[in-house]
């Protein structure tokens, strides 16, 4: 069992862990906590993170970055389309209609489905976390941004499995951040009492996410939230790539659009001073060598200037909270996120809500964190102080159906917009034939997506009862623990006999399914208990069970009578119904299962290419470090004419390193190694040998 958490940014990403009782971020490779969502595809294998990021400019056409905004969107999305013309990579249709990237990889054109993609980037994030904790990782929770809507999330947790991941969550980021927050606090309110009101806002580099958050001890609700999914760092990038486009364009008559090597060197180098205008208010310049056409281009900023520049994006840092929030019920405002660095939207903010901002937590690292805190919560292998944690529903959902009363479709909102999750309710229709029920988001104007179709739902198998009349059927919706809406279970209730006059009951309907297949089998005399045990799950249905999933239970027509009302004795039995679902934009079994096997055969290719190198760079090593000890400590330990013999083979060997031997399999150069050591190995024993010997006379000194 692993415990650890994921923070895939736009830009950056973070792994979590729990190790020794306690939290911690740990690192990549390179020493560094930060793996940026990069990959990279060359004709012989993928690099991921940092090495991709290297390629960026060298390899700007097969290295890809900013998927994150490709989850769950139809290729032939407007905002697809869009973005598709500014990338330096291309994007392809996939069969199902979803947004594939294309690119070249092992020599040939290949298209990865963007599960595929962000699935390398968490084959990476494992492999980080499998190093940390010397041990395999599945077990994990999965940070995205509280504005993803269904089909987005899907495509996440498929994104998971092909890298091999169970992902017992995706958590909201800044529900995440409110948790890391949270569960440290020792002086939060006793549960009775009124909470604390803690505002997060997140701006990273792709979006700004702001969530109301109330504390109370051992739990924290979400209130509300508001996002702008197209607001954050890059934003600031943009605007100075376009200042210098302009300026360039002037200054030196170039066109930095048409090059895509020097658009995406200029987007580095603004990225850079962007940050260093954070901590600088004098005059920046910008210098970048051979940039397009041979020519080194040079210019300047300043802070004021910037301001000017910025003053309609830090305008948009405006938080439209829908919530009856007063000024002065926030306890604090606490900032994260990389682009919460700059001064003016800090600034913005701060005097939005009349604070001072708070930055007690990691700006970079607190989504991590959150993630595996709540993946510590979640594993029962774990010991962690309980605290739950309730989301909220971003955007209202609604059901649409066909009803023959009311001739033609009607529809219910079953979800309103900051309601909490995850959560089930018990819906009741009256029908004689299978039916189904379209699901919705009801406020596409809210929506930073162009289809408010969240899936169909067909309930099957629906019968009229013996007596002809419509048949009761119970149908449970829900918005699970990753805040994606399902249709979970249907069921038929039938009504088998009816006996006036016989012993007071109560609202026997509410037994669960198995519950009533059991009754169906026993004795008369037993039948009480199963209705005692139905009762009970009835009431379980109004309250919070232990398991933070809350039921409700809501018909759309009352039928049932007062409680303890006398009433017919109706023997029920209940029947599963089977559901076909199909949610908008999923991805196809066999597809998965196709993409997961794949994920393997590249995982494997690149660990033989990394042999492959390893062993070349043994054998170049060899090389160098030989010839400098054929001169130095190693002389004295050799002829003359040994000496020659091997130097000219070390000689021949590095040459052949730069030029037949450049691209070979991995045996070639482990043979051409044990061919040098054949020679070398007798000169290092007789060196090795006399350094013992001394040693050796030492030891028998001491036991003399
Ligand atoms: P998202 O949350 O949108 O998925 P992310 O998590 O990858 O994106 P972060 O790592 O939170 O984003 O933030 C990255 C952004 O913060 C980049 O635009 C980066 O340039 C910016 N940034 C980082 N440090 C500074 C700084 N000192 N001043 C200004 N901007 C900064
Ligand atoms: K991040
Ligand atoms: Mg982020």
């Amino acid at each position: 069992m692993s415990v650890v958490g994921f923070d895939v940014g736009f830009l950056n990403c973070y792994v979590a862990v729990a190790r020794a009782g306690g939290i911690e971020t740990v690192a990549n490779e390179y020493s560094d906590r930060c793996t940026p969502a990069c990959v990279s595809f060359g004709p012989r294998n993928r690099s991921i993170g940092a090495a991709a990021k290297s390629q960026v400019v060298t390899n700007c056409k097969n290295t890809v970055q900013g998927f994150k905004r490709f989850h769950g969107r139809a290729f032939s999305d407007p905002y697809i389309q869009r973005l598709k013309s500014s990338l330096v990579y291309d994007l392809a249709q996939m069969p199902s209609g979803t947004t594939g990237i294309k690119v070249m990889y092992m020599e040939e054109e290949k298209v990865f489905s963007i599960e595929q993609v962000t699935a390398m980037l968490l084959t990476k994030m494992k492999e980080t976390a499998e190093h940390a904790l010397k041990k395999p990782v599945a077990d994990c929770v999965v940070s995205v941004p509280c504005y993803y809507t269904d089909a987005e999330r899907r495509s996440v947790v498929d994104a998971a499995q092909i890298a091999g991941l169970n992902c017992l969550r995706l958590m909201n980021e800044t529900t995440a951040v409110a948790l890391a927050y949270g569960i440290y606090k020792q002086d939060l309110p006793a549960p009775e009492e009124k909470p604390r009101i803690v505002v997060f806002v997140d701006i990273g580099h792709s979006g700004y996410q702001t969530s109301v958050c109330a504390f109370n001890k051992g739990k924290l609700k979400v209130l509300a939230t508001a996002c702008d999914p197209e607001l954050g760092g890059k934003d600031f990038d943009e605007m100075l790539v376009r200042h210098f486009c302009e300026e360039f364009g002037k200054k030196y008559k170039l066109d930095v659009k048409t090059k895509p090597r020097a658009l995406v060197r200029l987007y580095q180098e603004c990225e850079k001073l962007k940050k260093l205008m954070s901590a600088n208010s004098s005059d920046l310049p910008l210098n970048i060598e051979c940039f397009m056409n041979d020519i080194d281009v040079s210019g300047k900023l300043n802070r004021y200037s910037v301001l000017s520049l910025s003053d309609f994006l830090i305008g948009a840092f405006l938080i439209p909270v829908q919530s009856e929030l007063k000024k002065e019920d926030i306890y604090a405002v606490e900032i994260v996120g990389g682009a919460s660095r700059i001064p003016s939207v800090k600034e913005r903010i701060s005097r939005f809500f009349g604070k001072e901002l708070s930055t007690t937590l990691n700006a970079d690292e607190a989504v991590a964190r959150g993630c595996a805190l709540q993946c510590a919560i979640l594993s029962p292998a774990f010991k962690v102080r309980e605290f739950s944690t309730t989301d909220a529903v971003a955007y209202p959902i609604s059901l649409k159906w066909n009803s023959a009363a009311e001739e033609g479709l009607s529809d219910c909102e079953v979800f309103p917009k900051n309601h909490a999750a995850p959560f089930s309710k018990v819906l009741t229709f009256y029908r004689r034939e299978p039916f189904s029920l379209e699901a919705y988001y009801n406020t596409p104007n809210e929506l930073p997506y162009p289809d408010p179709t969240i899936g169909q739902f067909v309930i099957q198998k629906v019968v009229p009862q013996a007596s002809g009349e419509s048949s009761k059927v119970k149908v449970k919706v829900r918005v699970n623990i990753h805040g994606i809406f399902s249709v979970s279970s249907a069921s038929l209730v039938e009504v088998q006999k009816t006996e006036e006059g016989e012993e007071p009951m109560d609202t026997e309907q509410q037994a669960t399914p198995e519950k009533e297949e059991e009754k169906e089998e026993e004795t008369d005399q037993d039948e009480t208990k199963a209705q005692g045990d139905g009762q009970k799950e009835a009431e379980e249905e109004k309250t919070p069970p232990e398991n933070e999933e809350m039921e409700e239970s809501k018909t759309e027509k009352k039928s049932e009578q007062p409680p303890q009302a006398k009433k017919p004795k109706v023997k029920t039995k209940v029947l599963e119904l089977p559901i076909e679902n199909s949610p908008q934009w999923e991805l196809a079994v066999d597809m998965l299962n196709l993409f997961v096997e794949n994920e393997g055969k590249m995982i494997m290719q690149d660990k033989l290419e990394k042999e492959r190198n390893d062993a070349k760079n043994y054998v170049e090593e060899y090389v160098y470090d030989m010839r400098d000890k054929l001169h130095g400590r190693l002389e004295k330990f050799v002829s003359e004419a040994d000496r020659d013999i091997l130097s000219l083979q070390l000689e021949d060997t590095e040459n052949w390193l730069y030029e037949d031997g450049e691209d070979q399999p991995k045996q070639q150069y482990i043979d051409k190694l044990s061919v040098l050591k054949k020679l070398g190995q007798p000169i290092q024993e007789r060196y090795m040998e006399s350094e013992e010997r001394p040693r050796a006379f030492d030891d028998m000194g001491k036991q003399i």
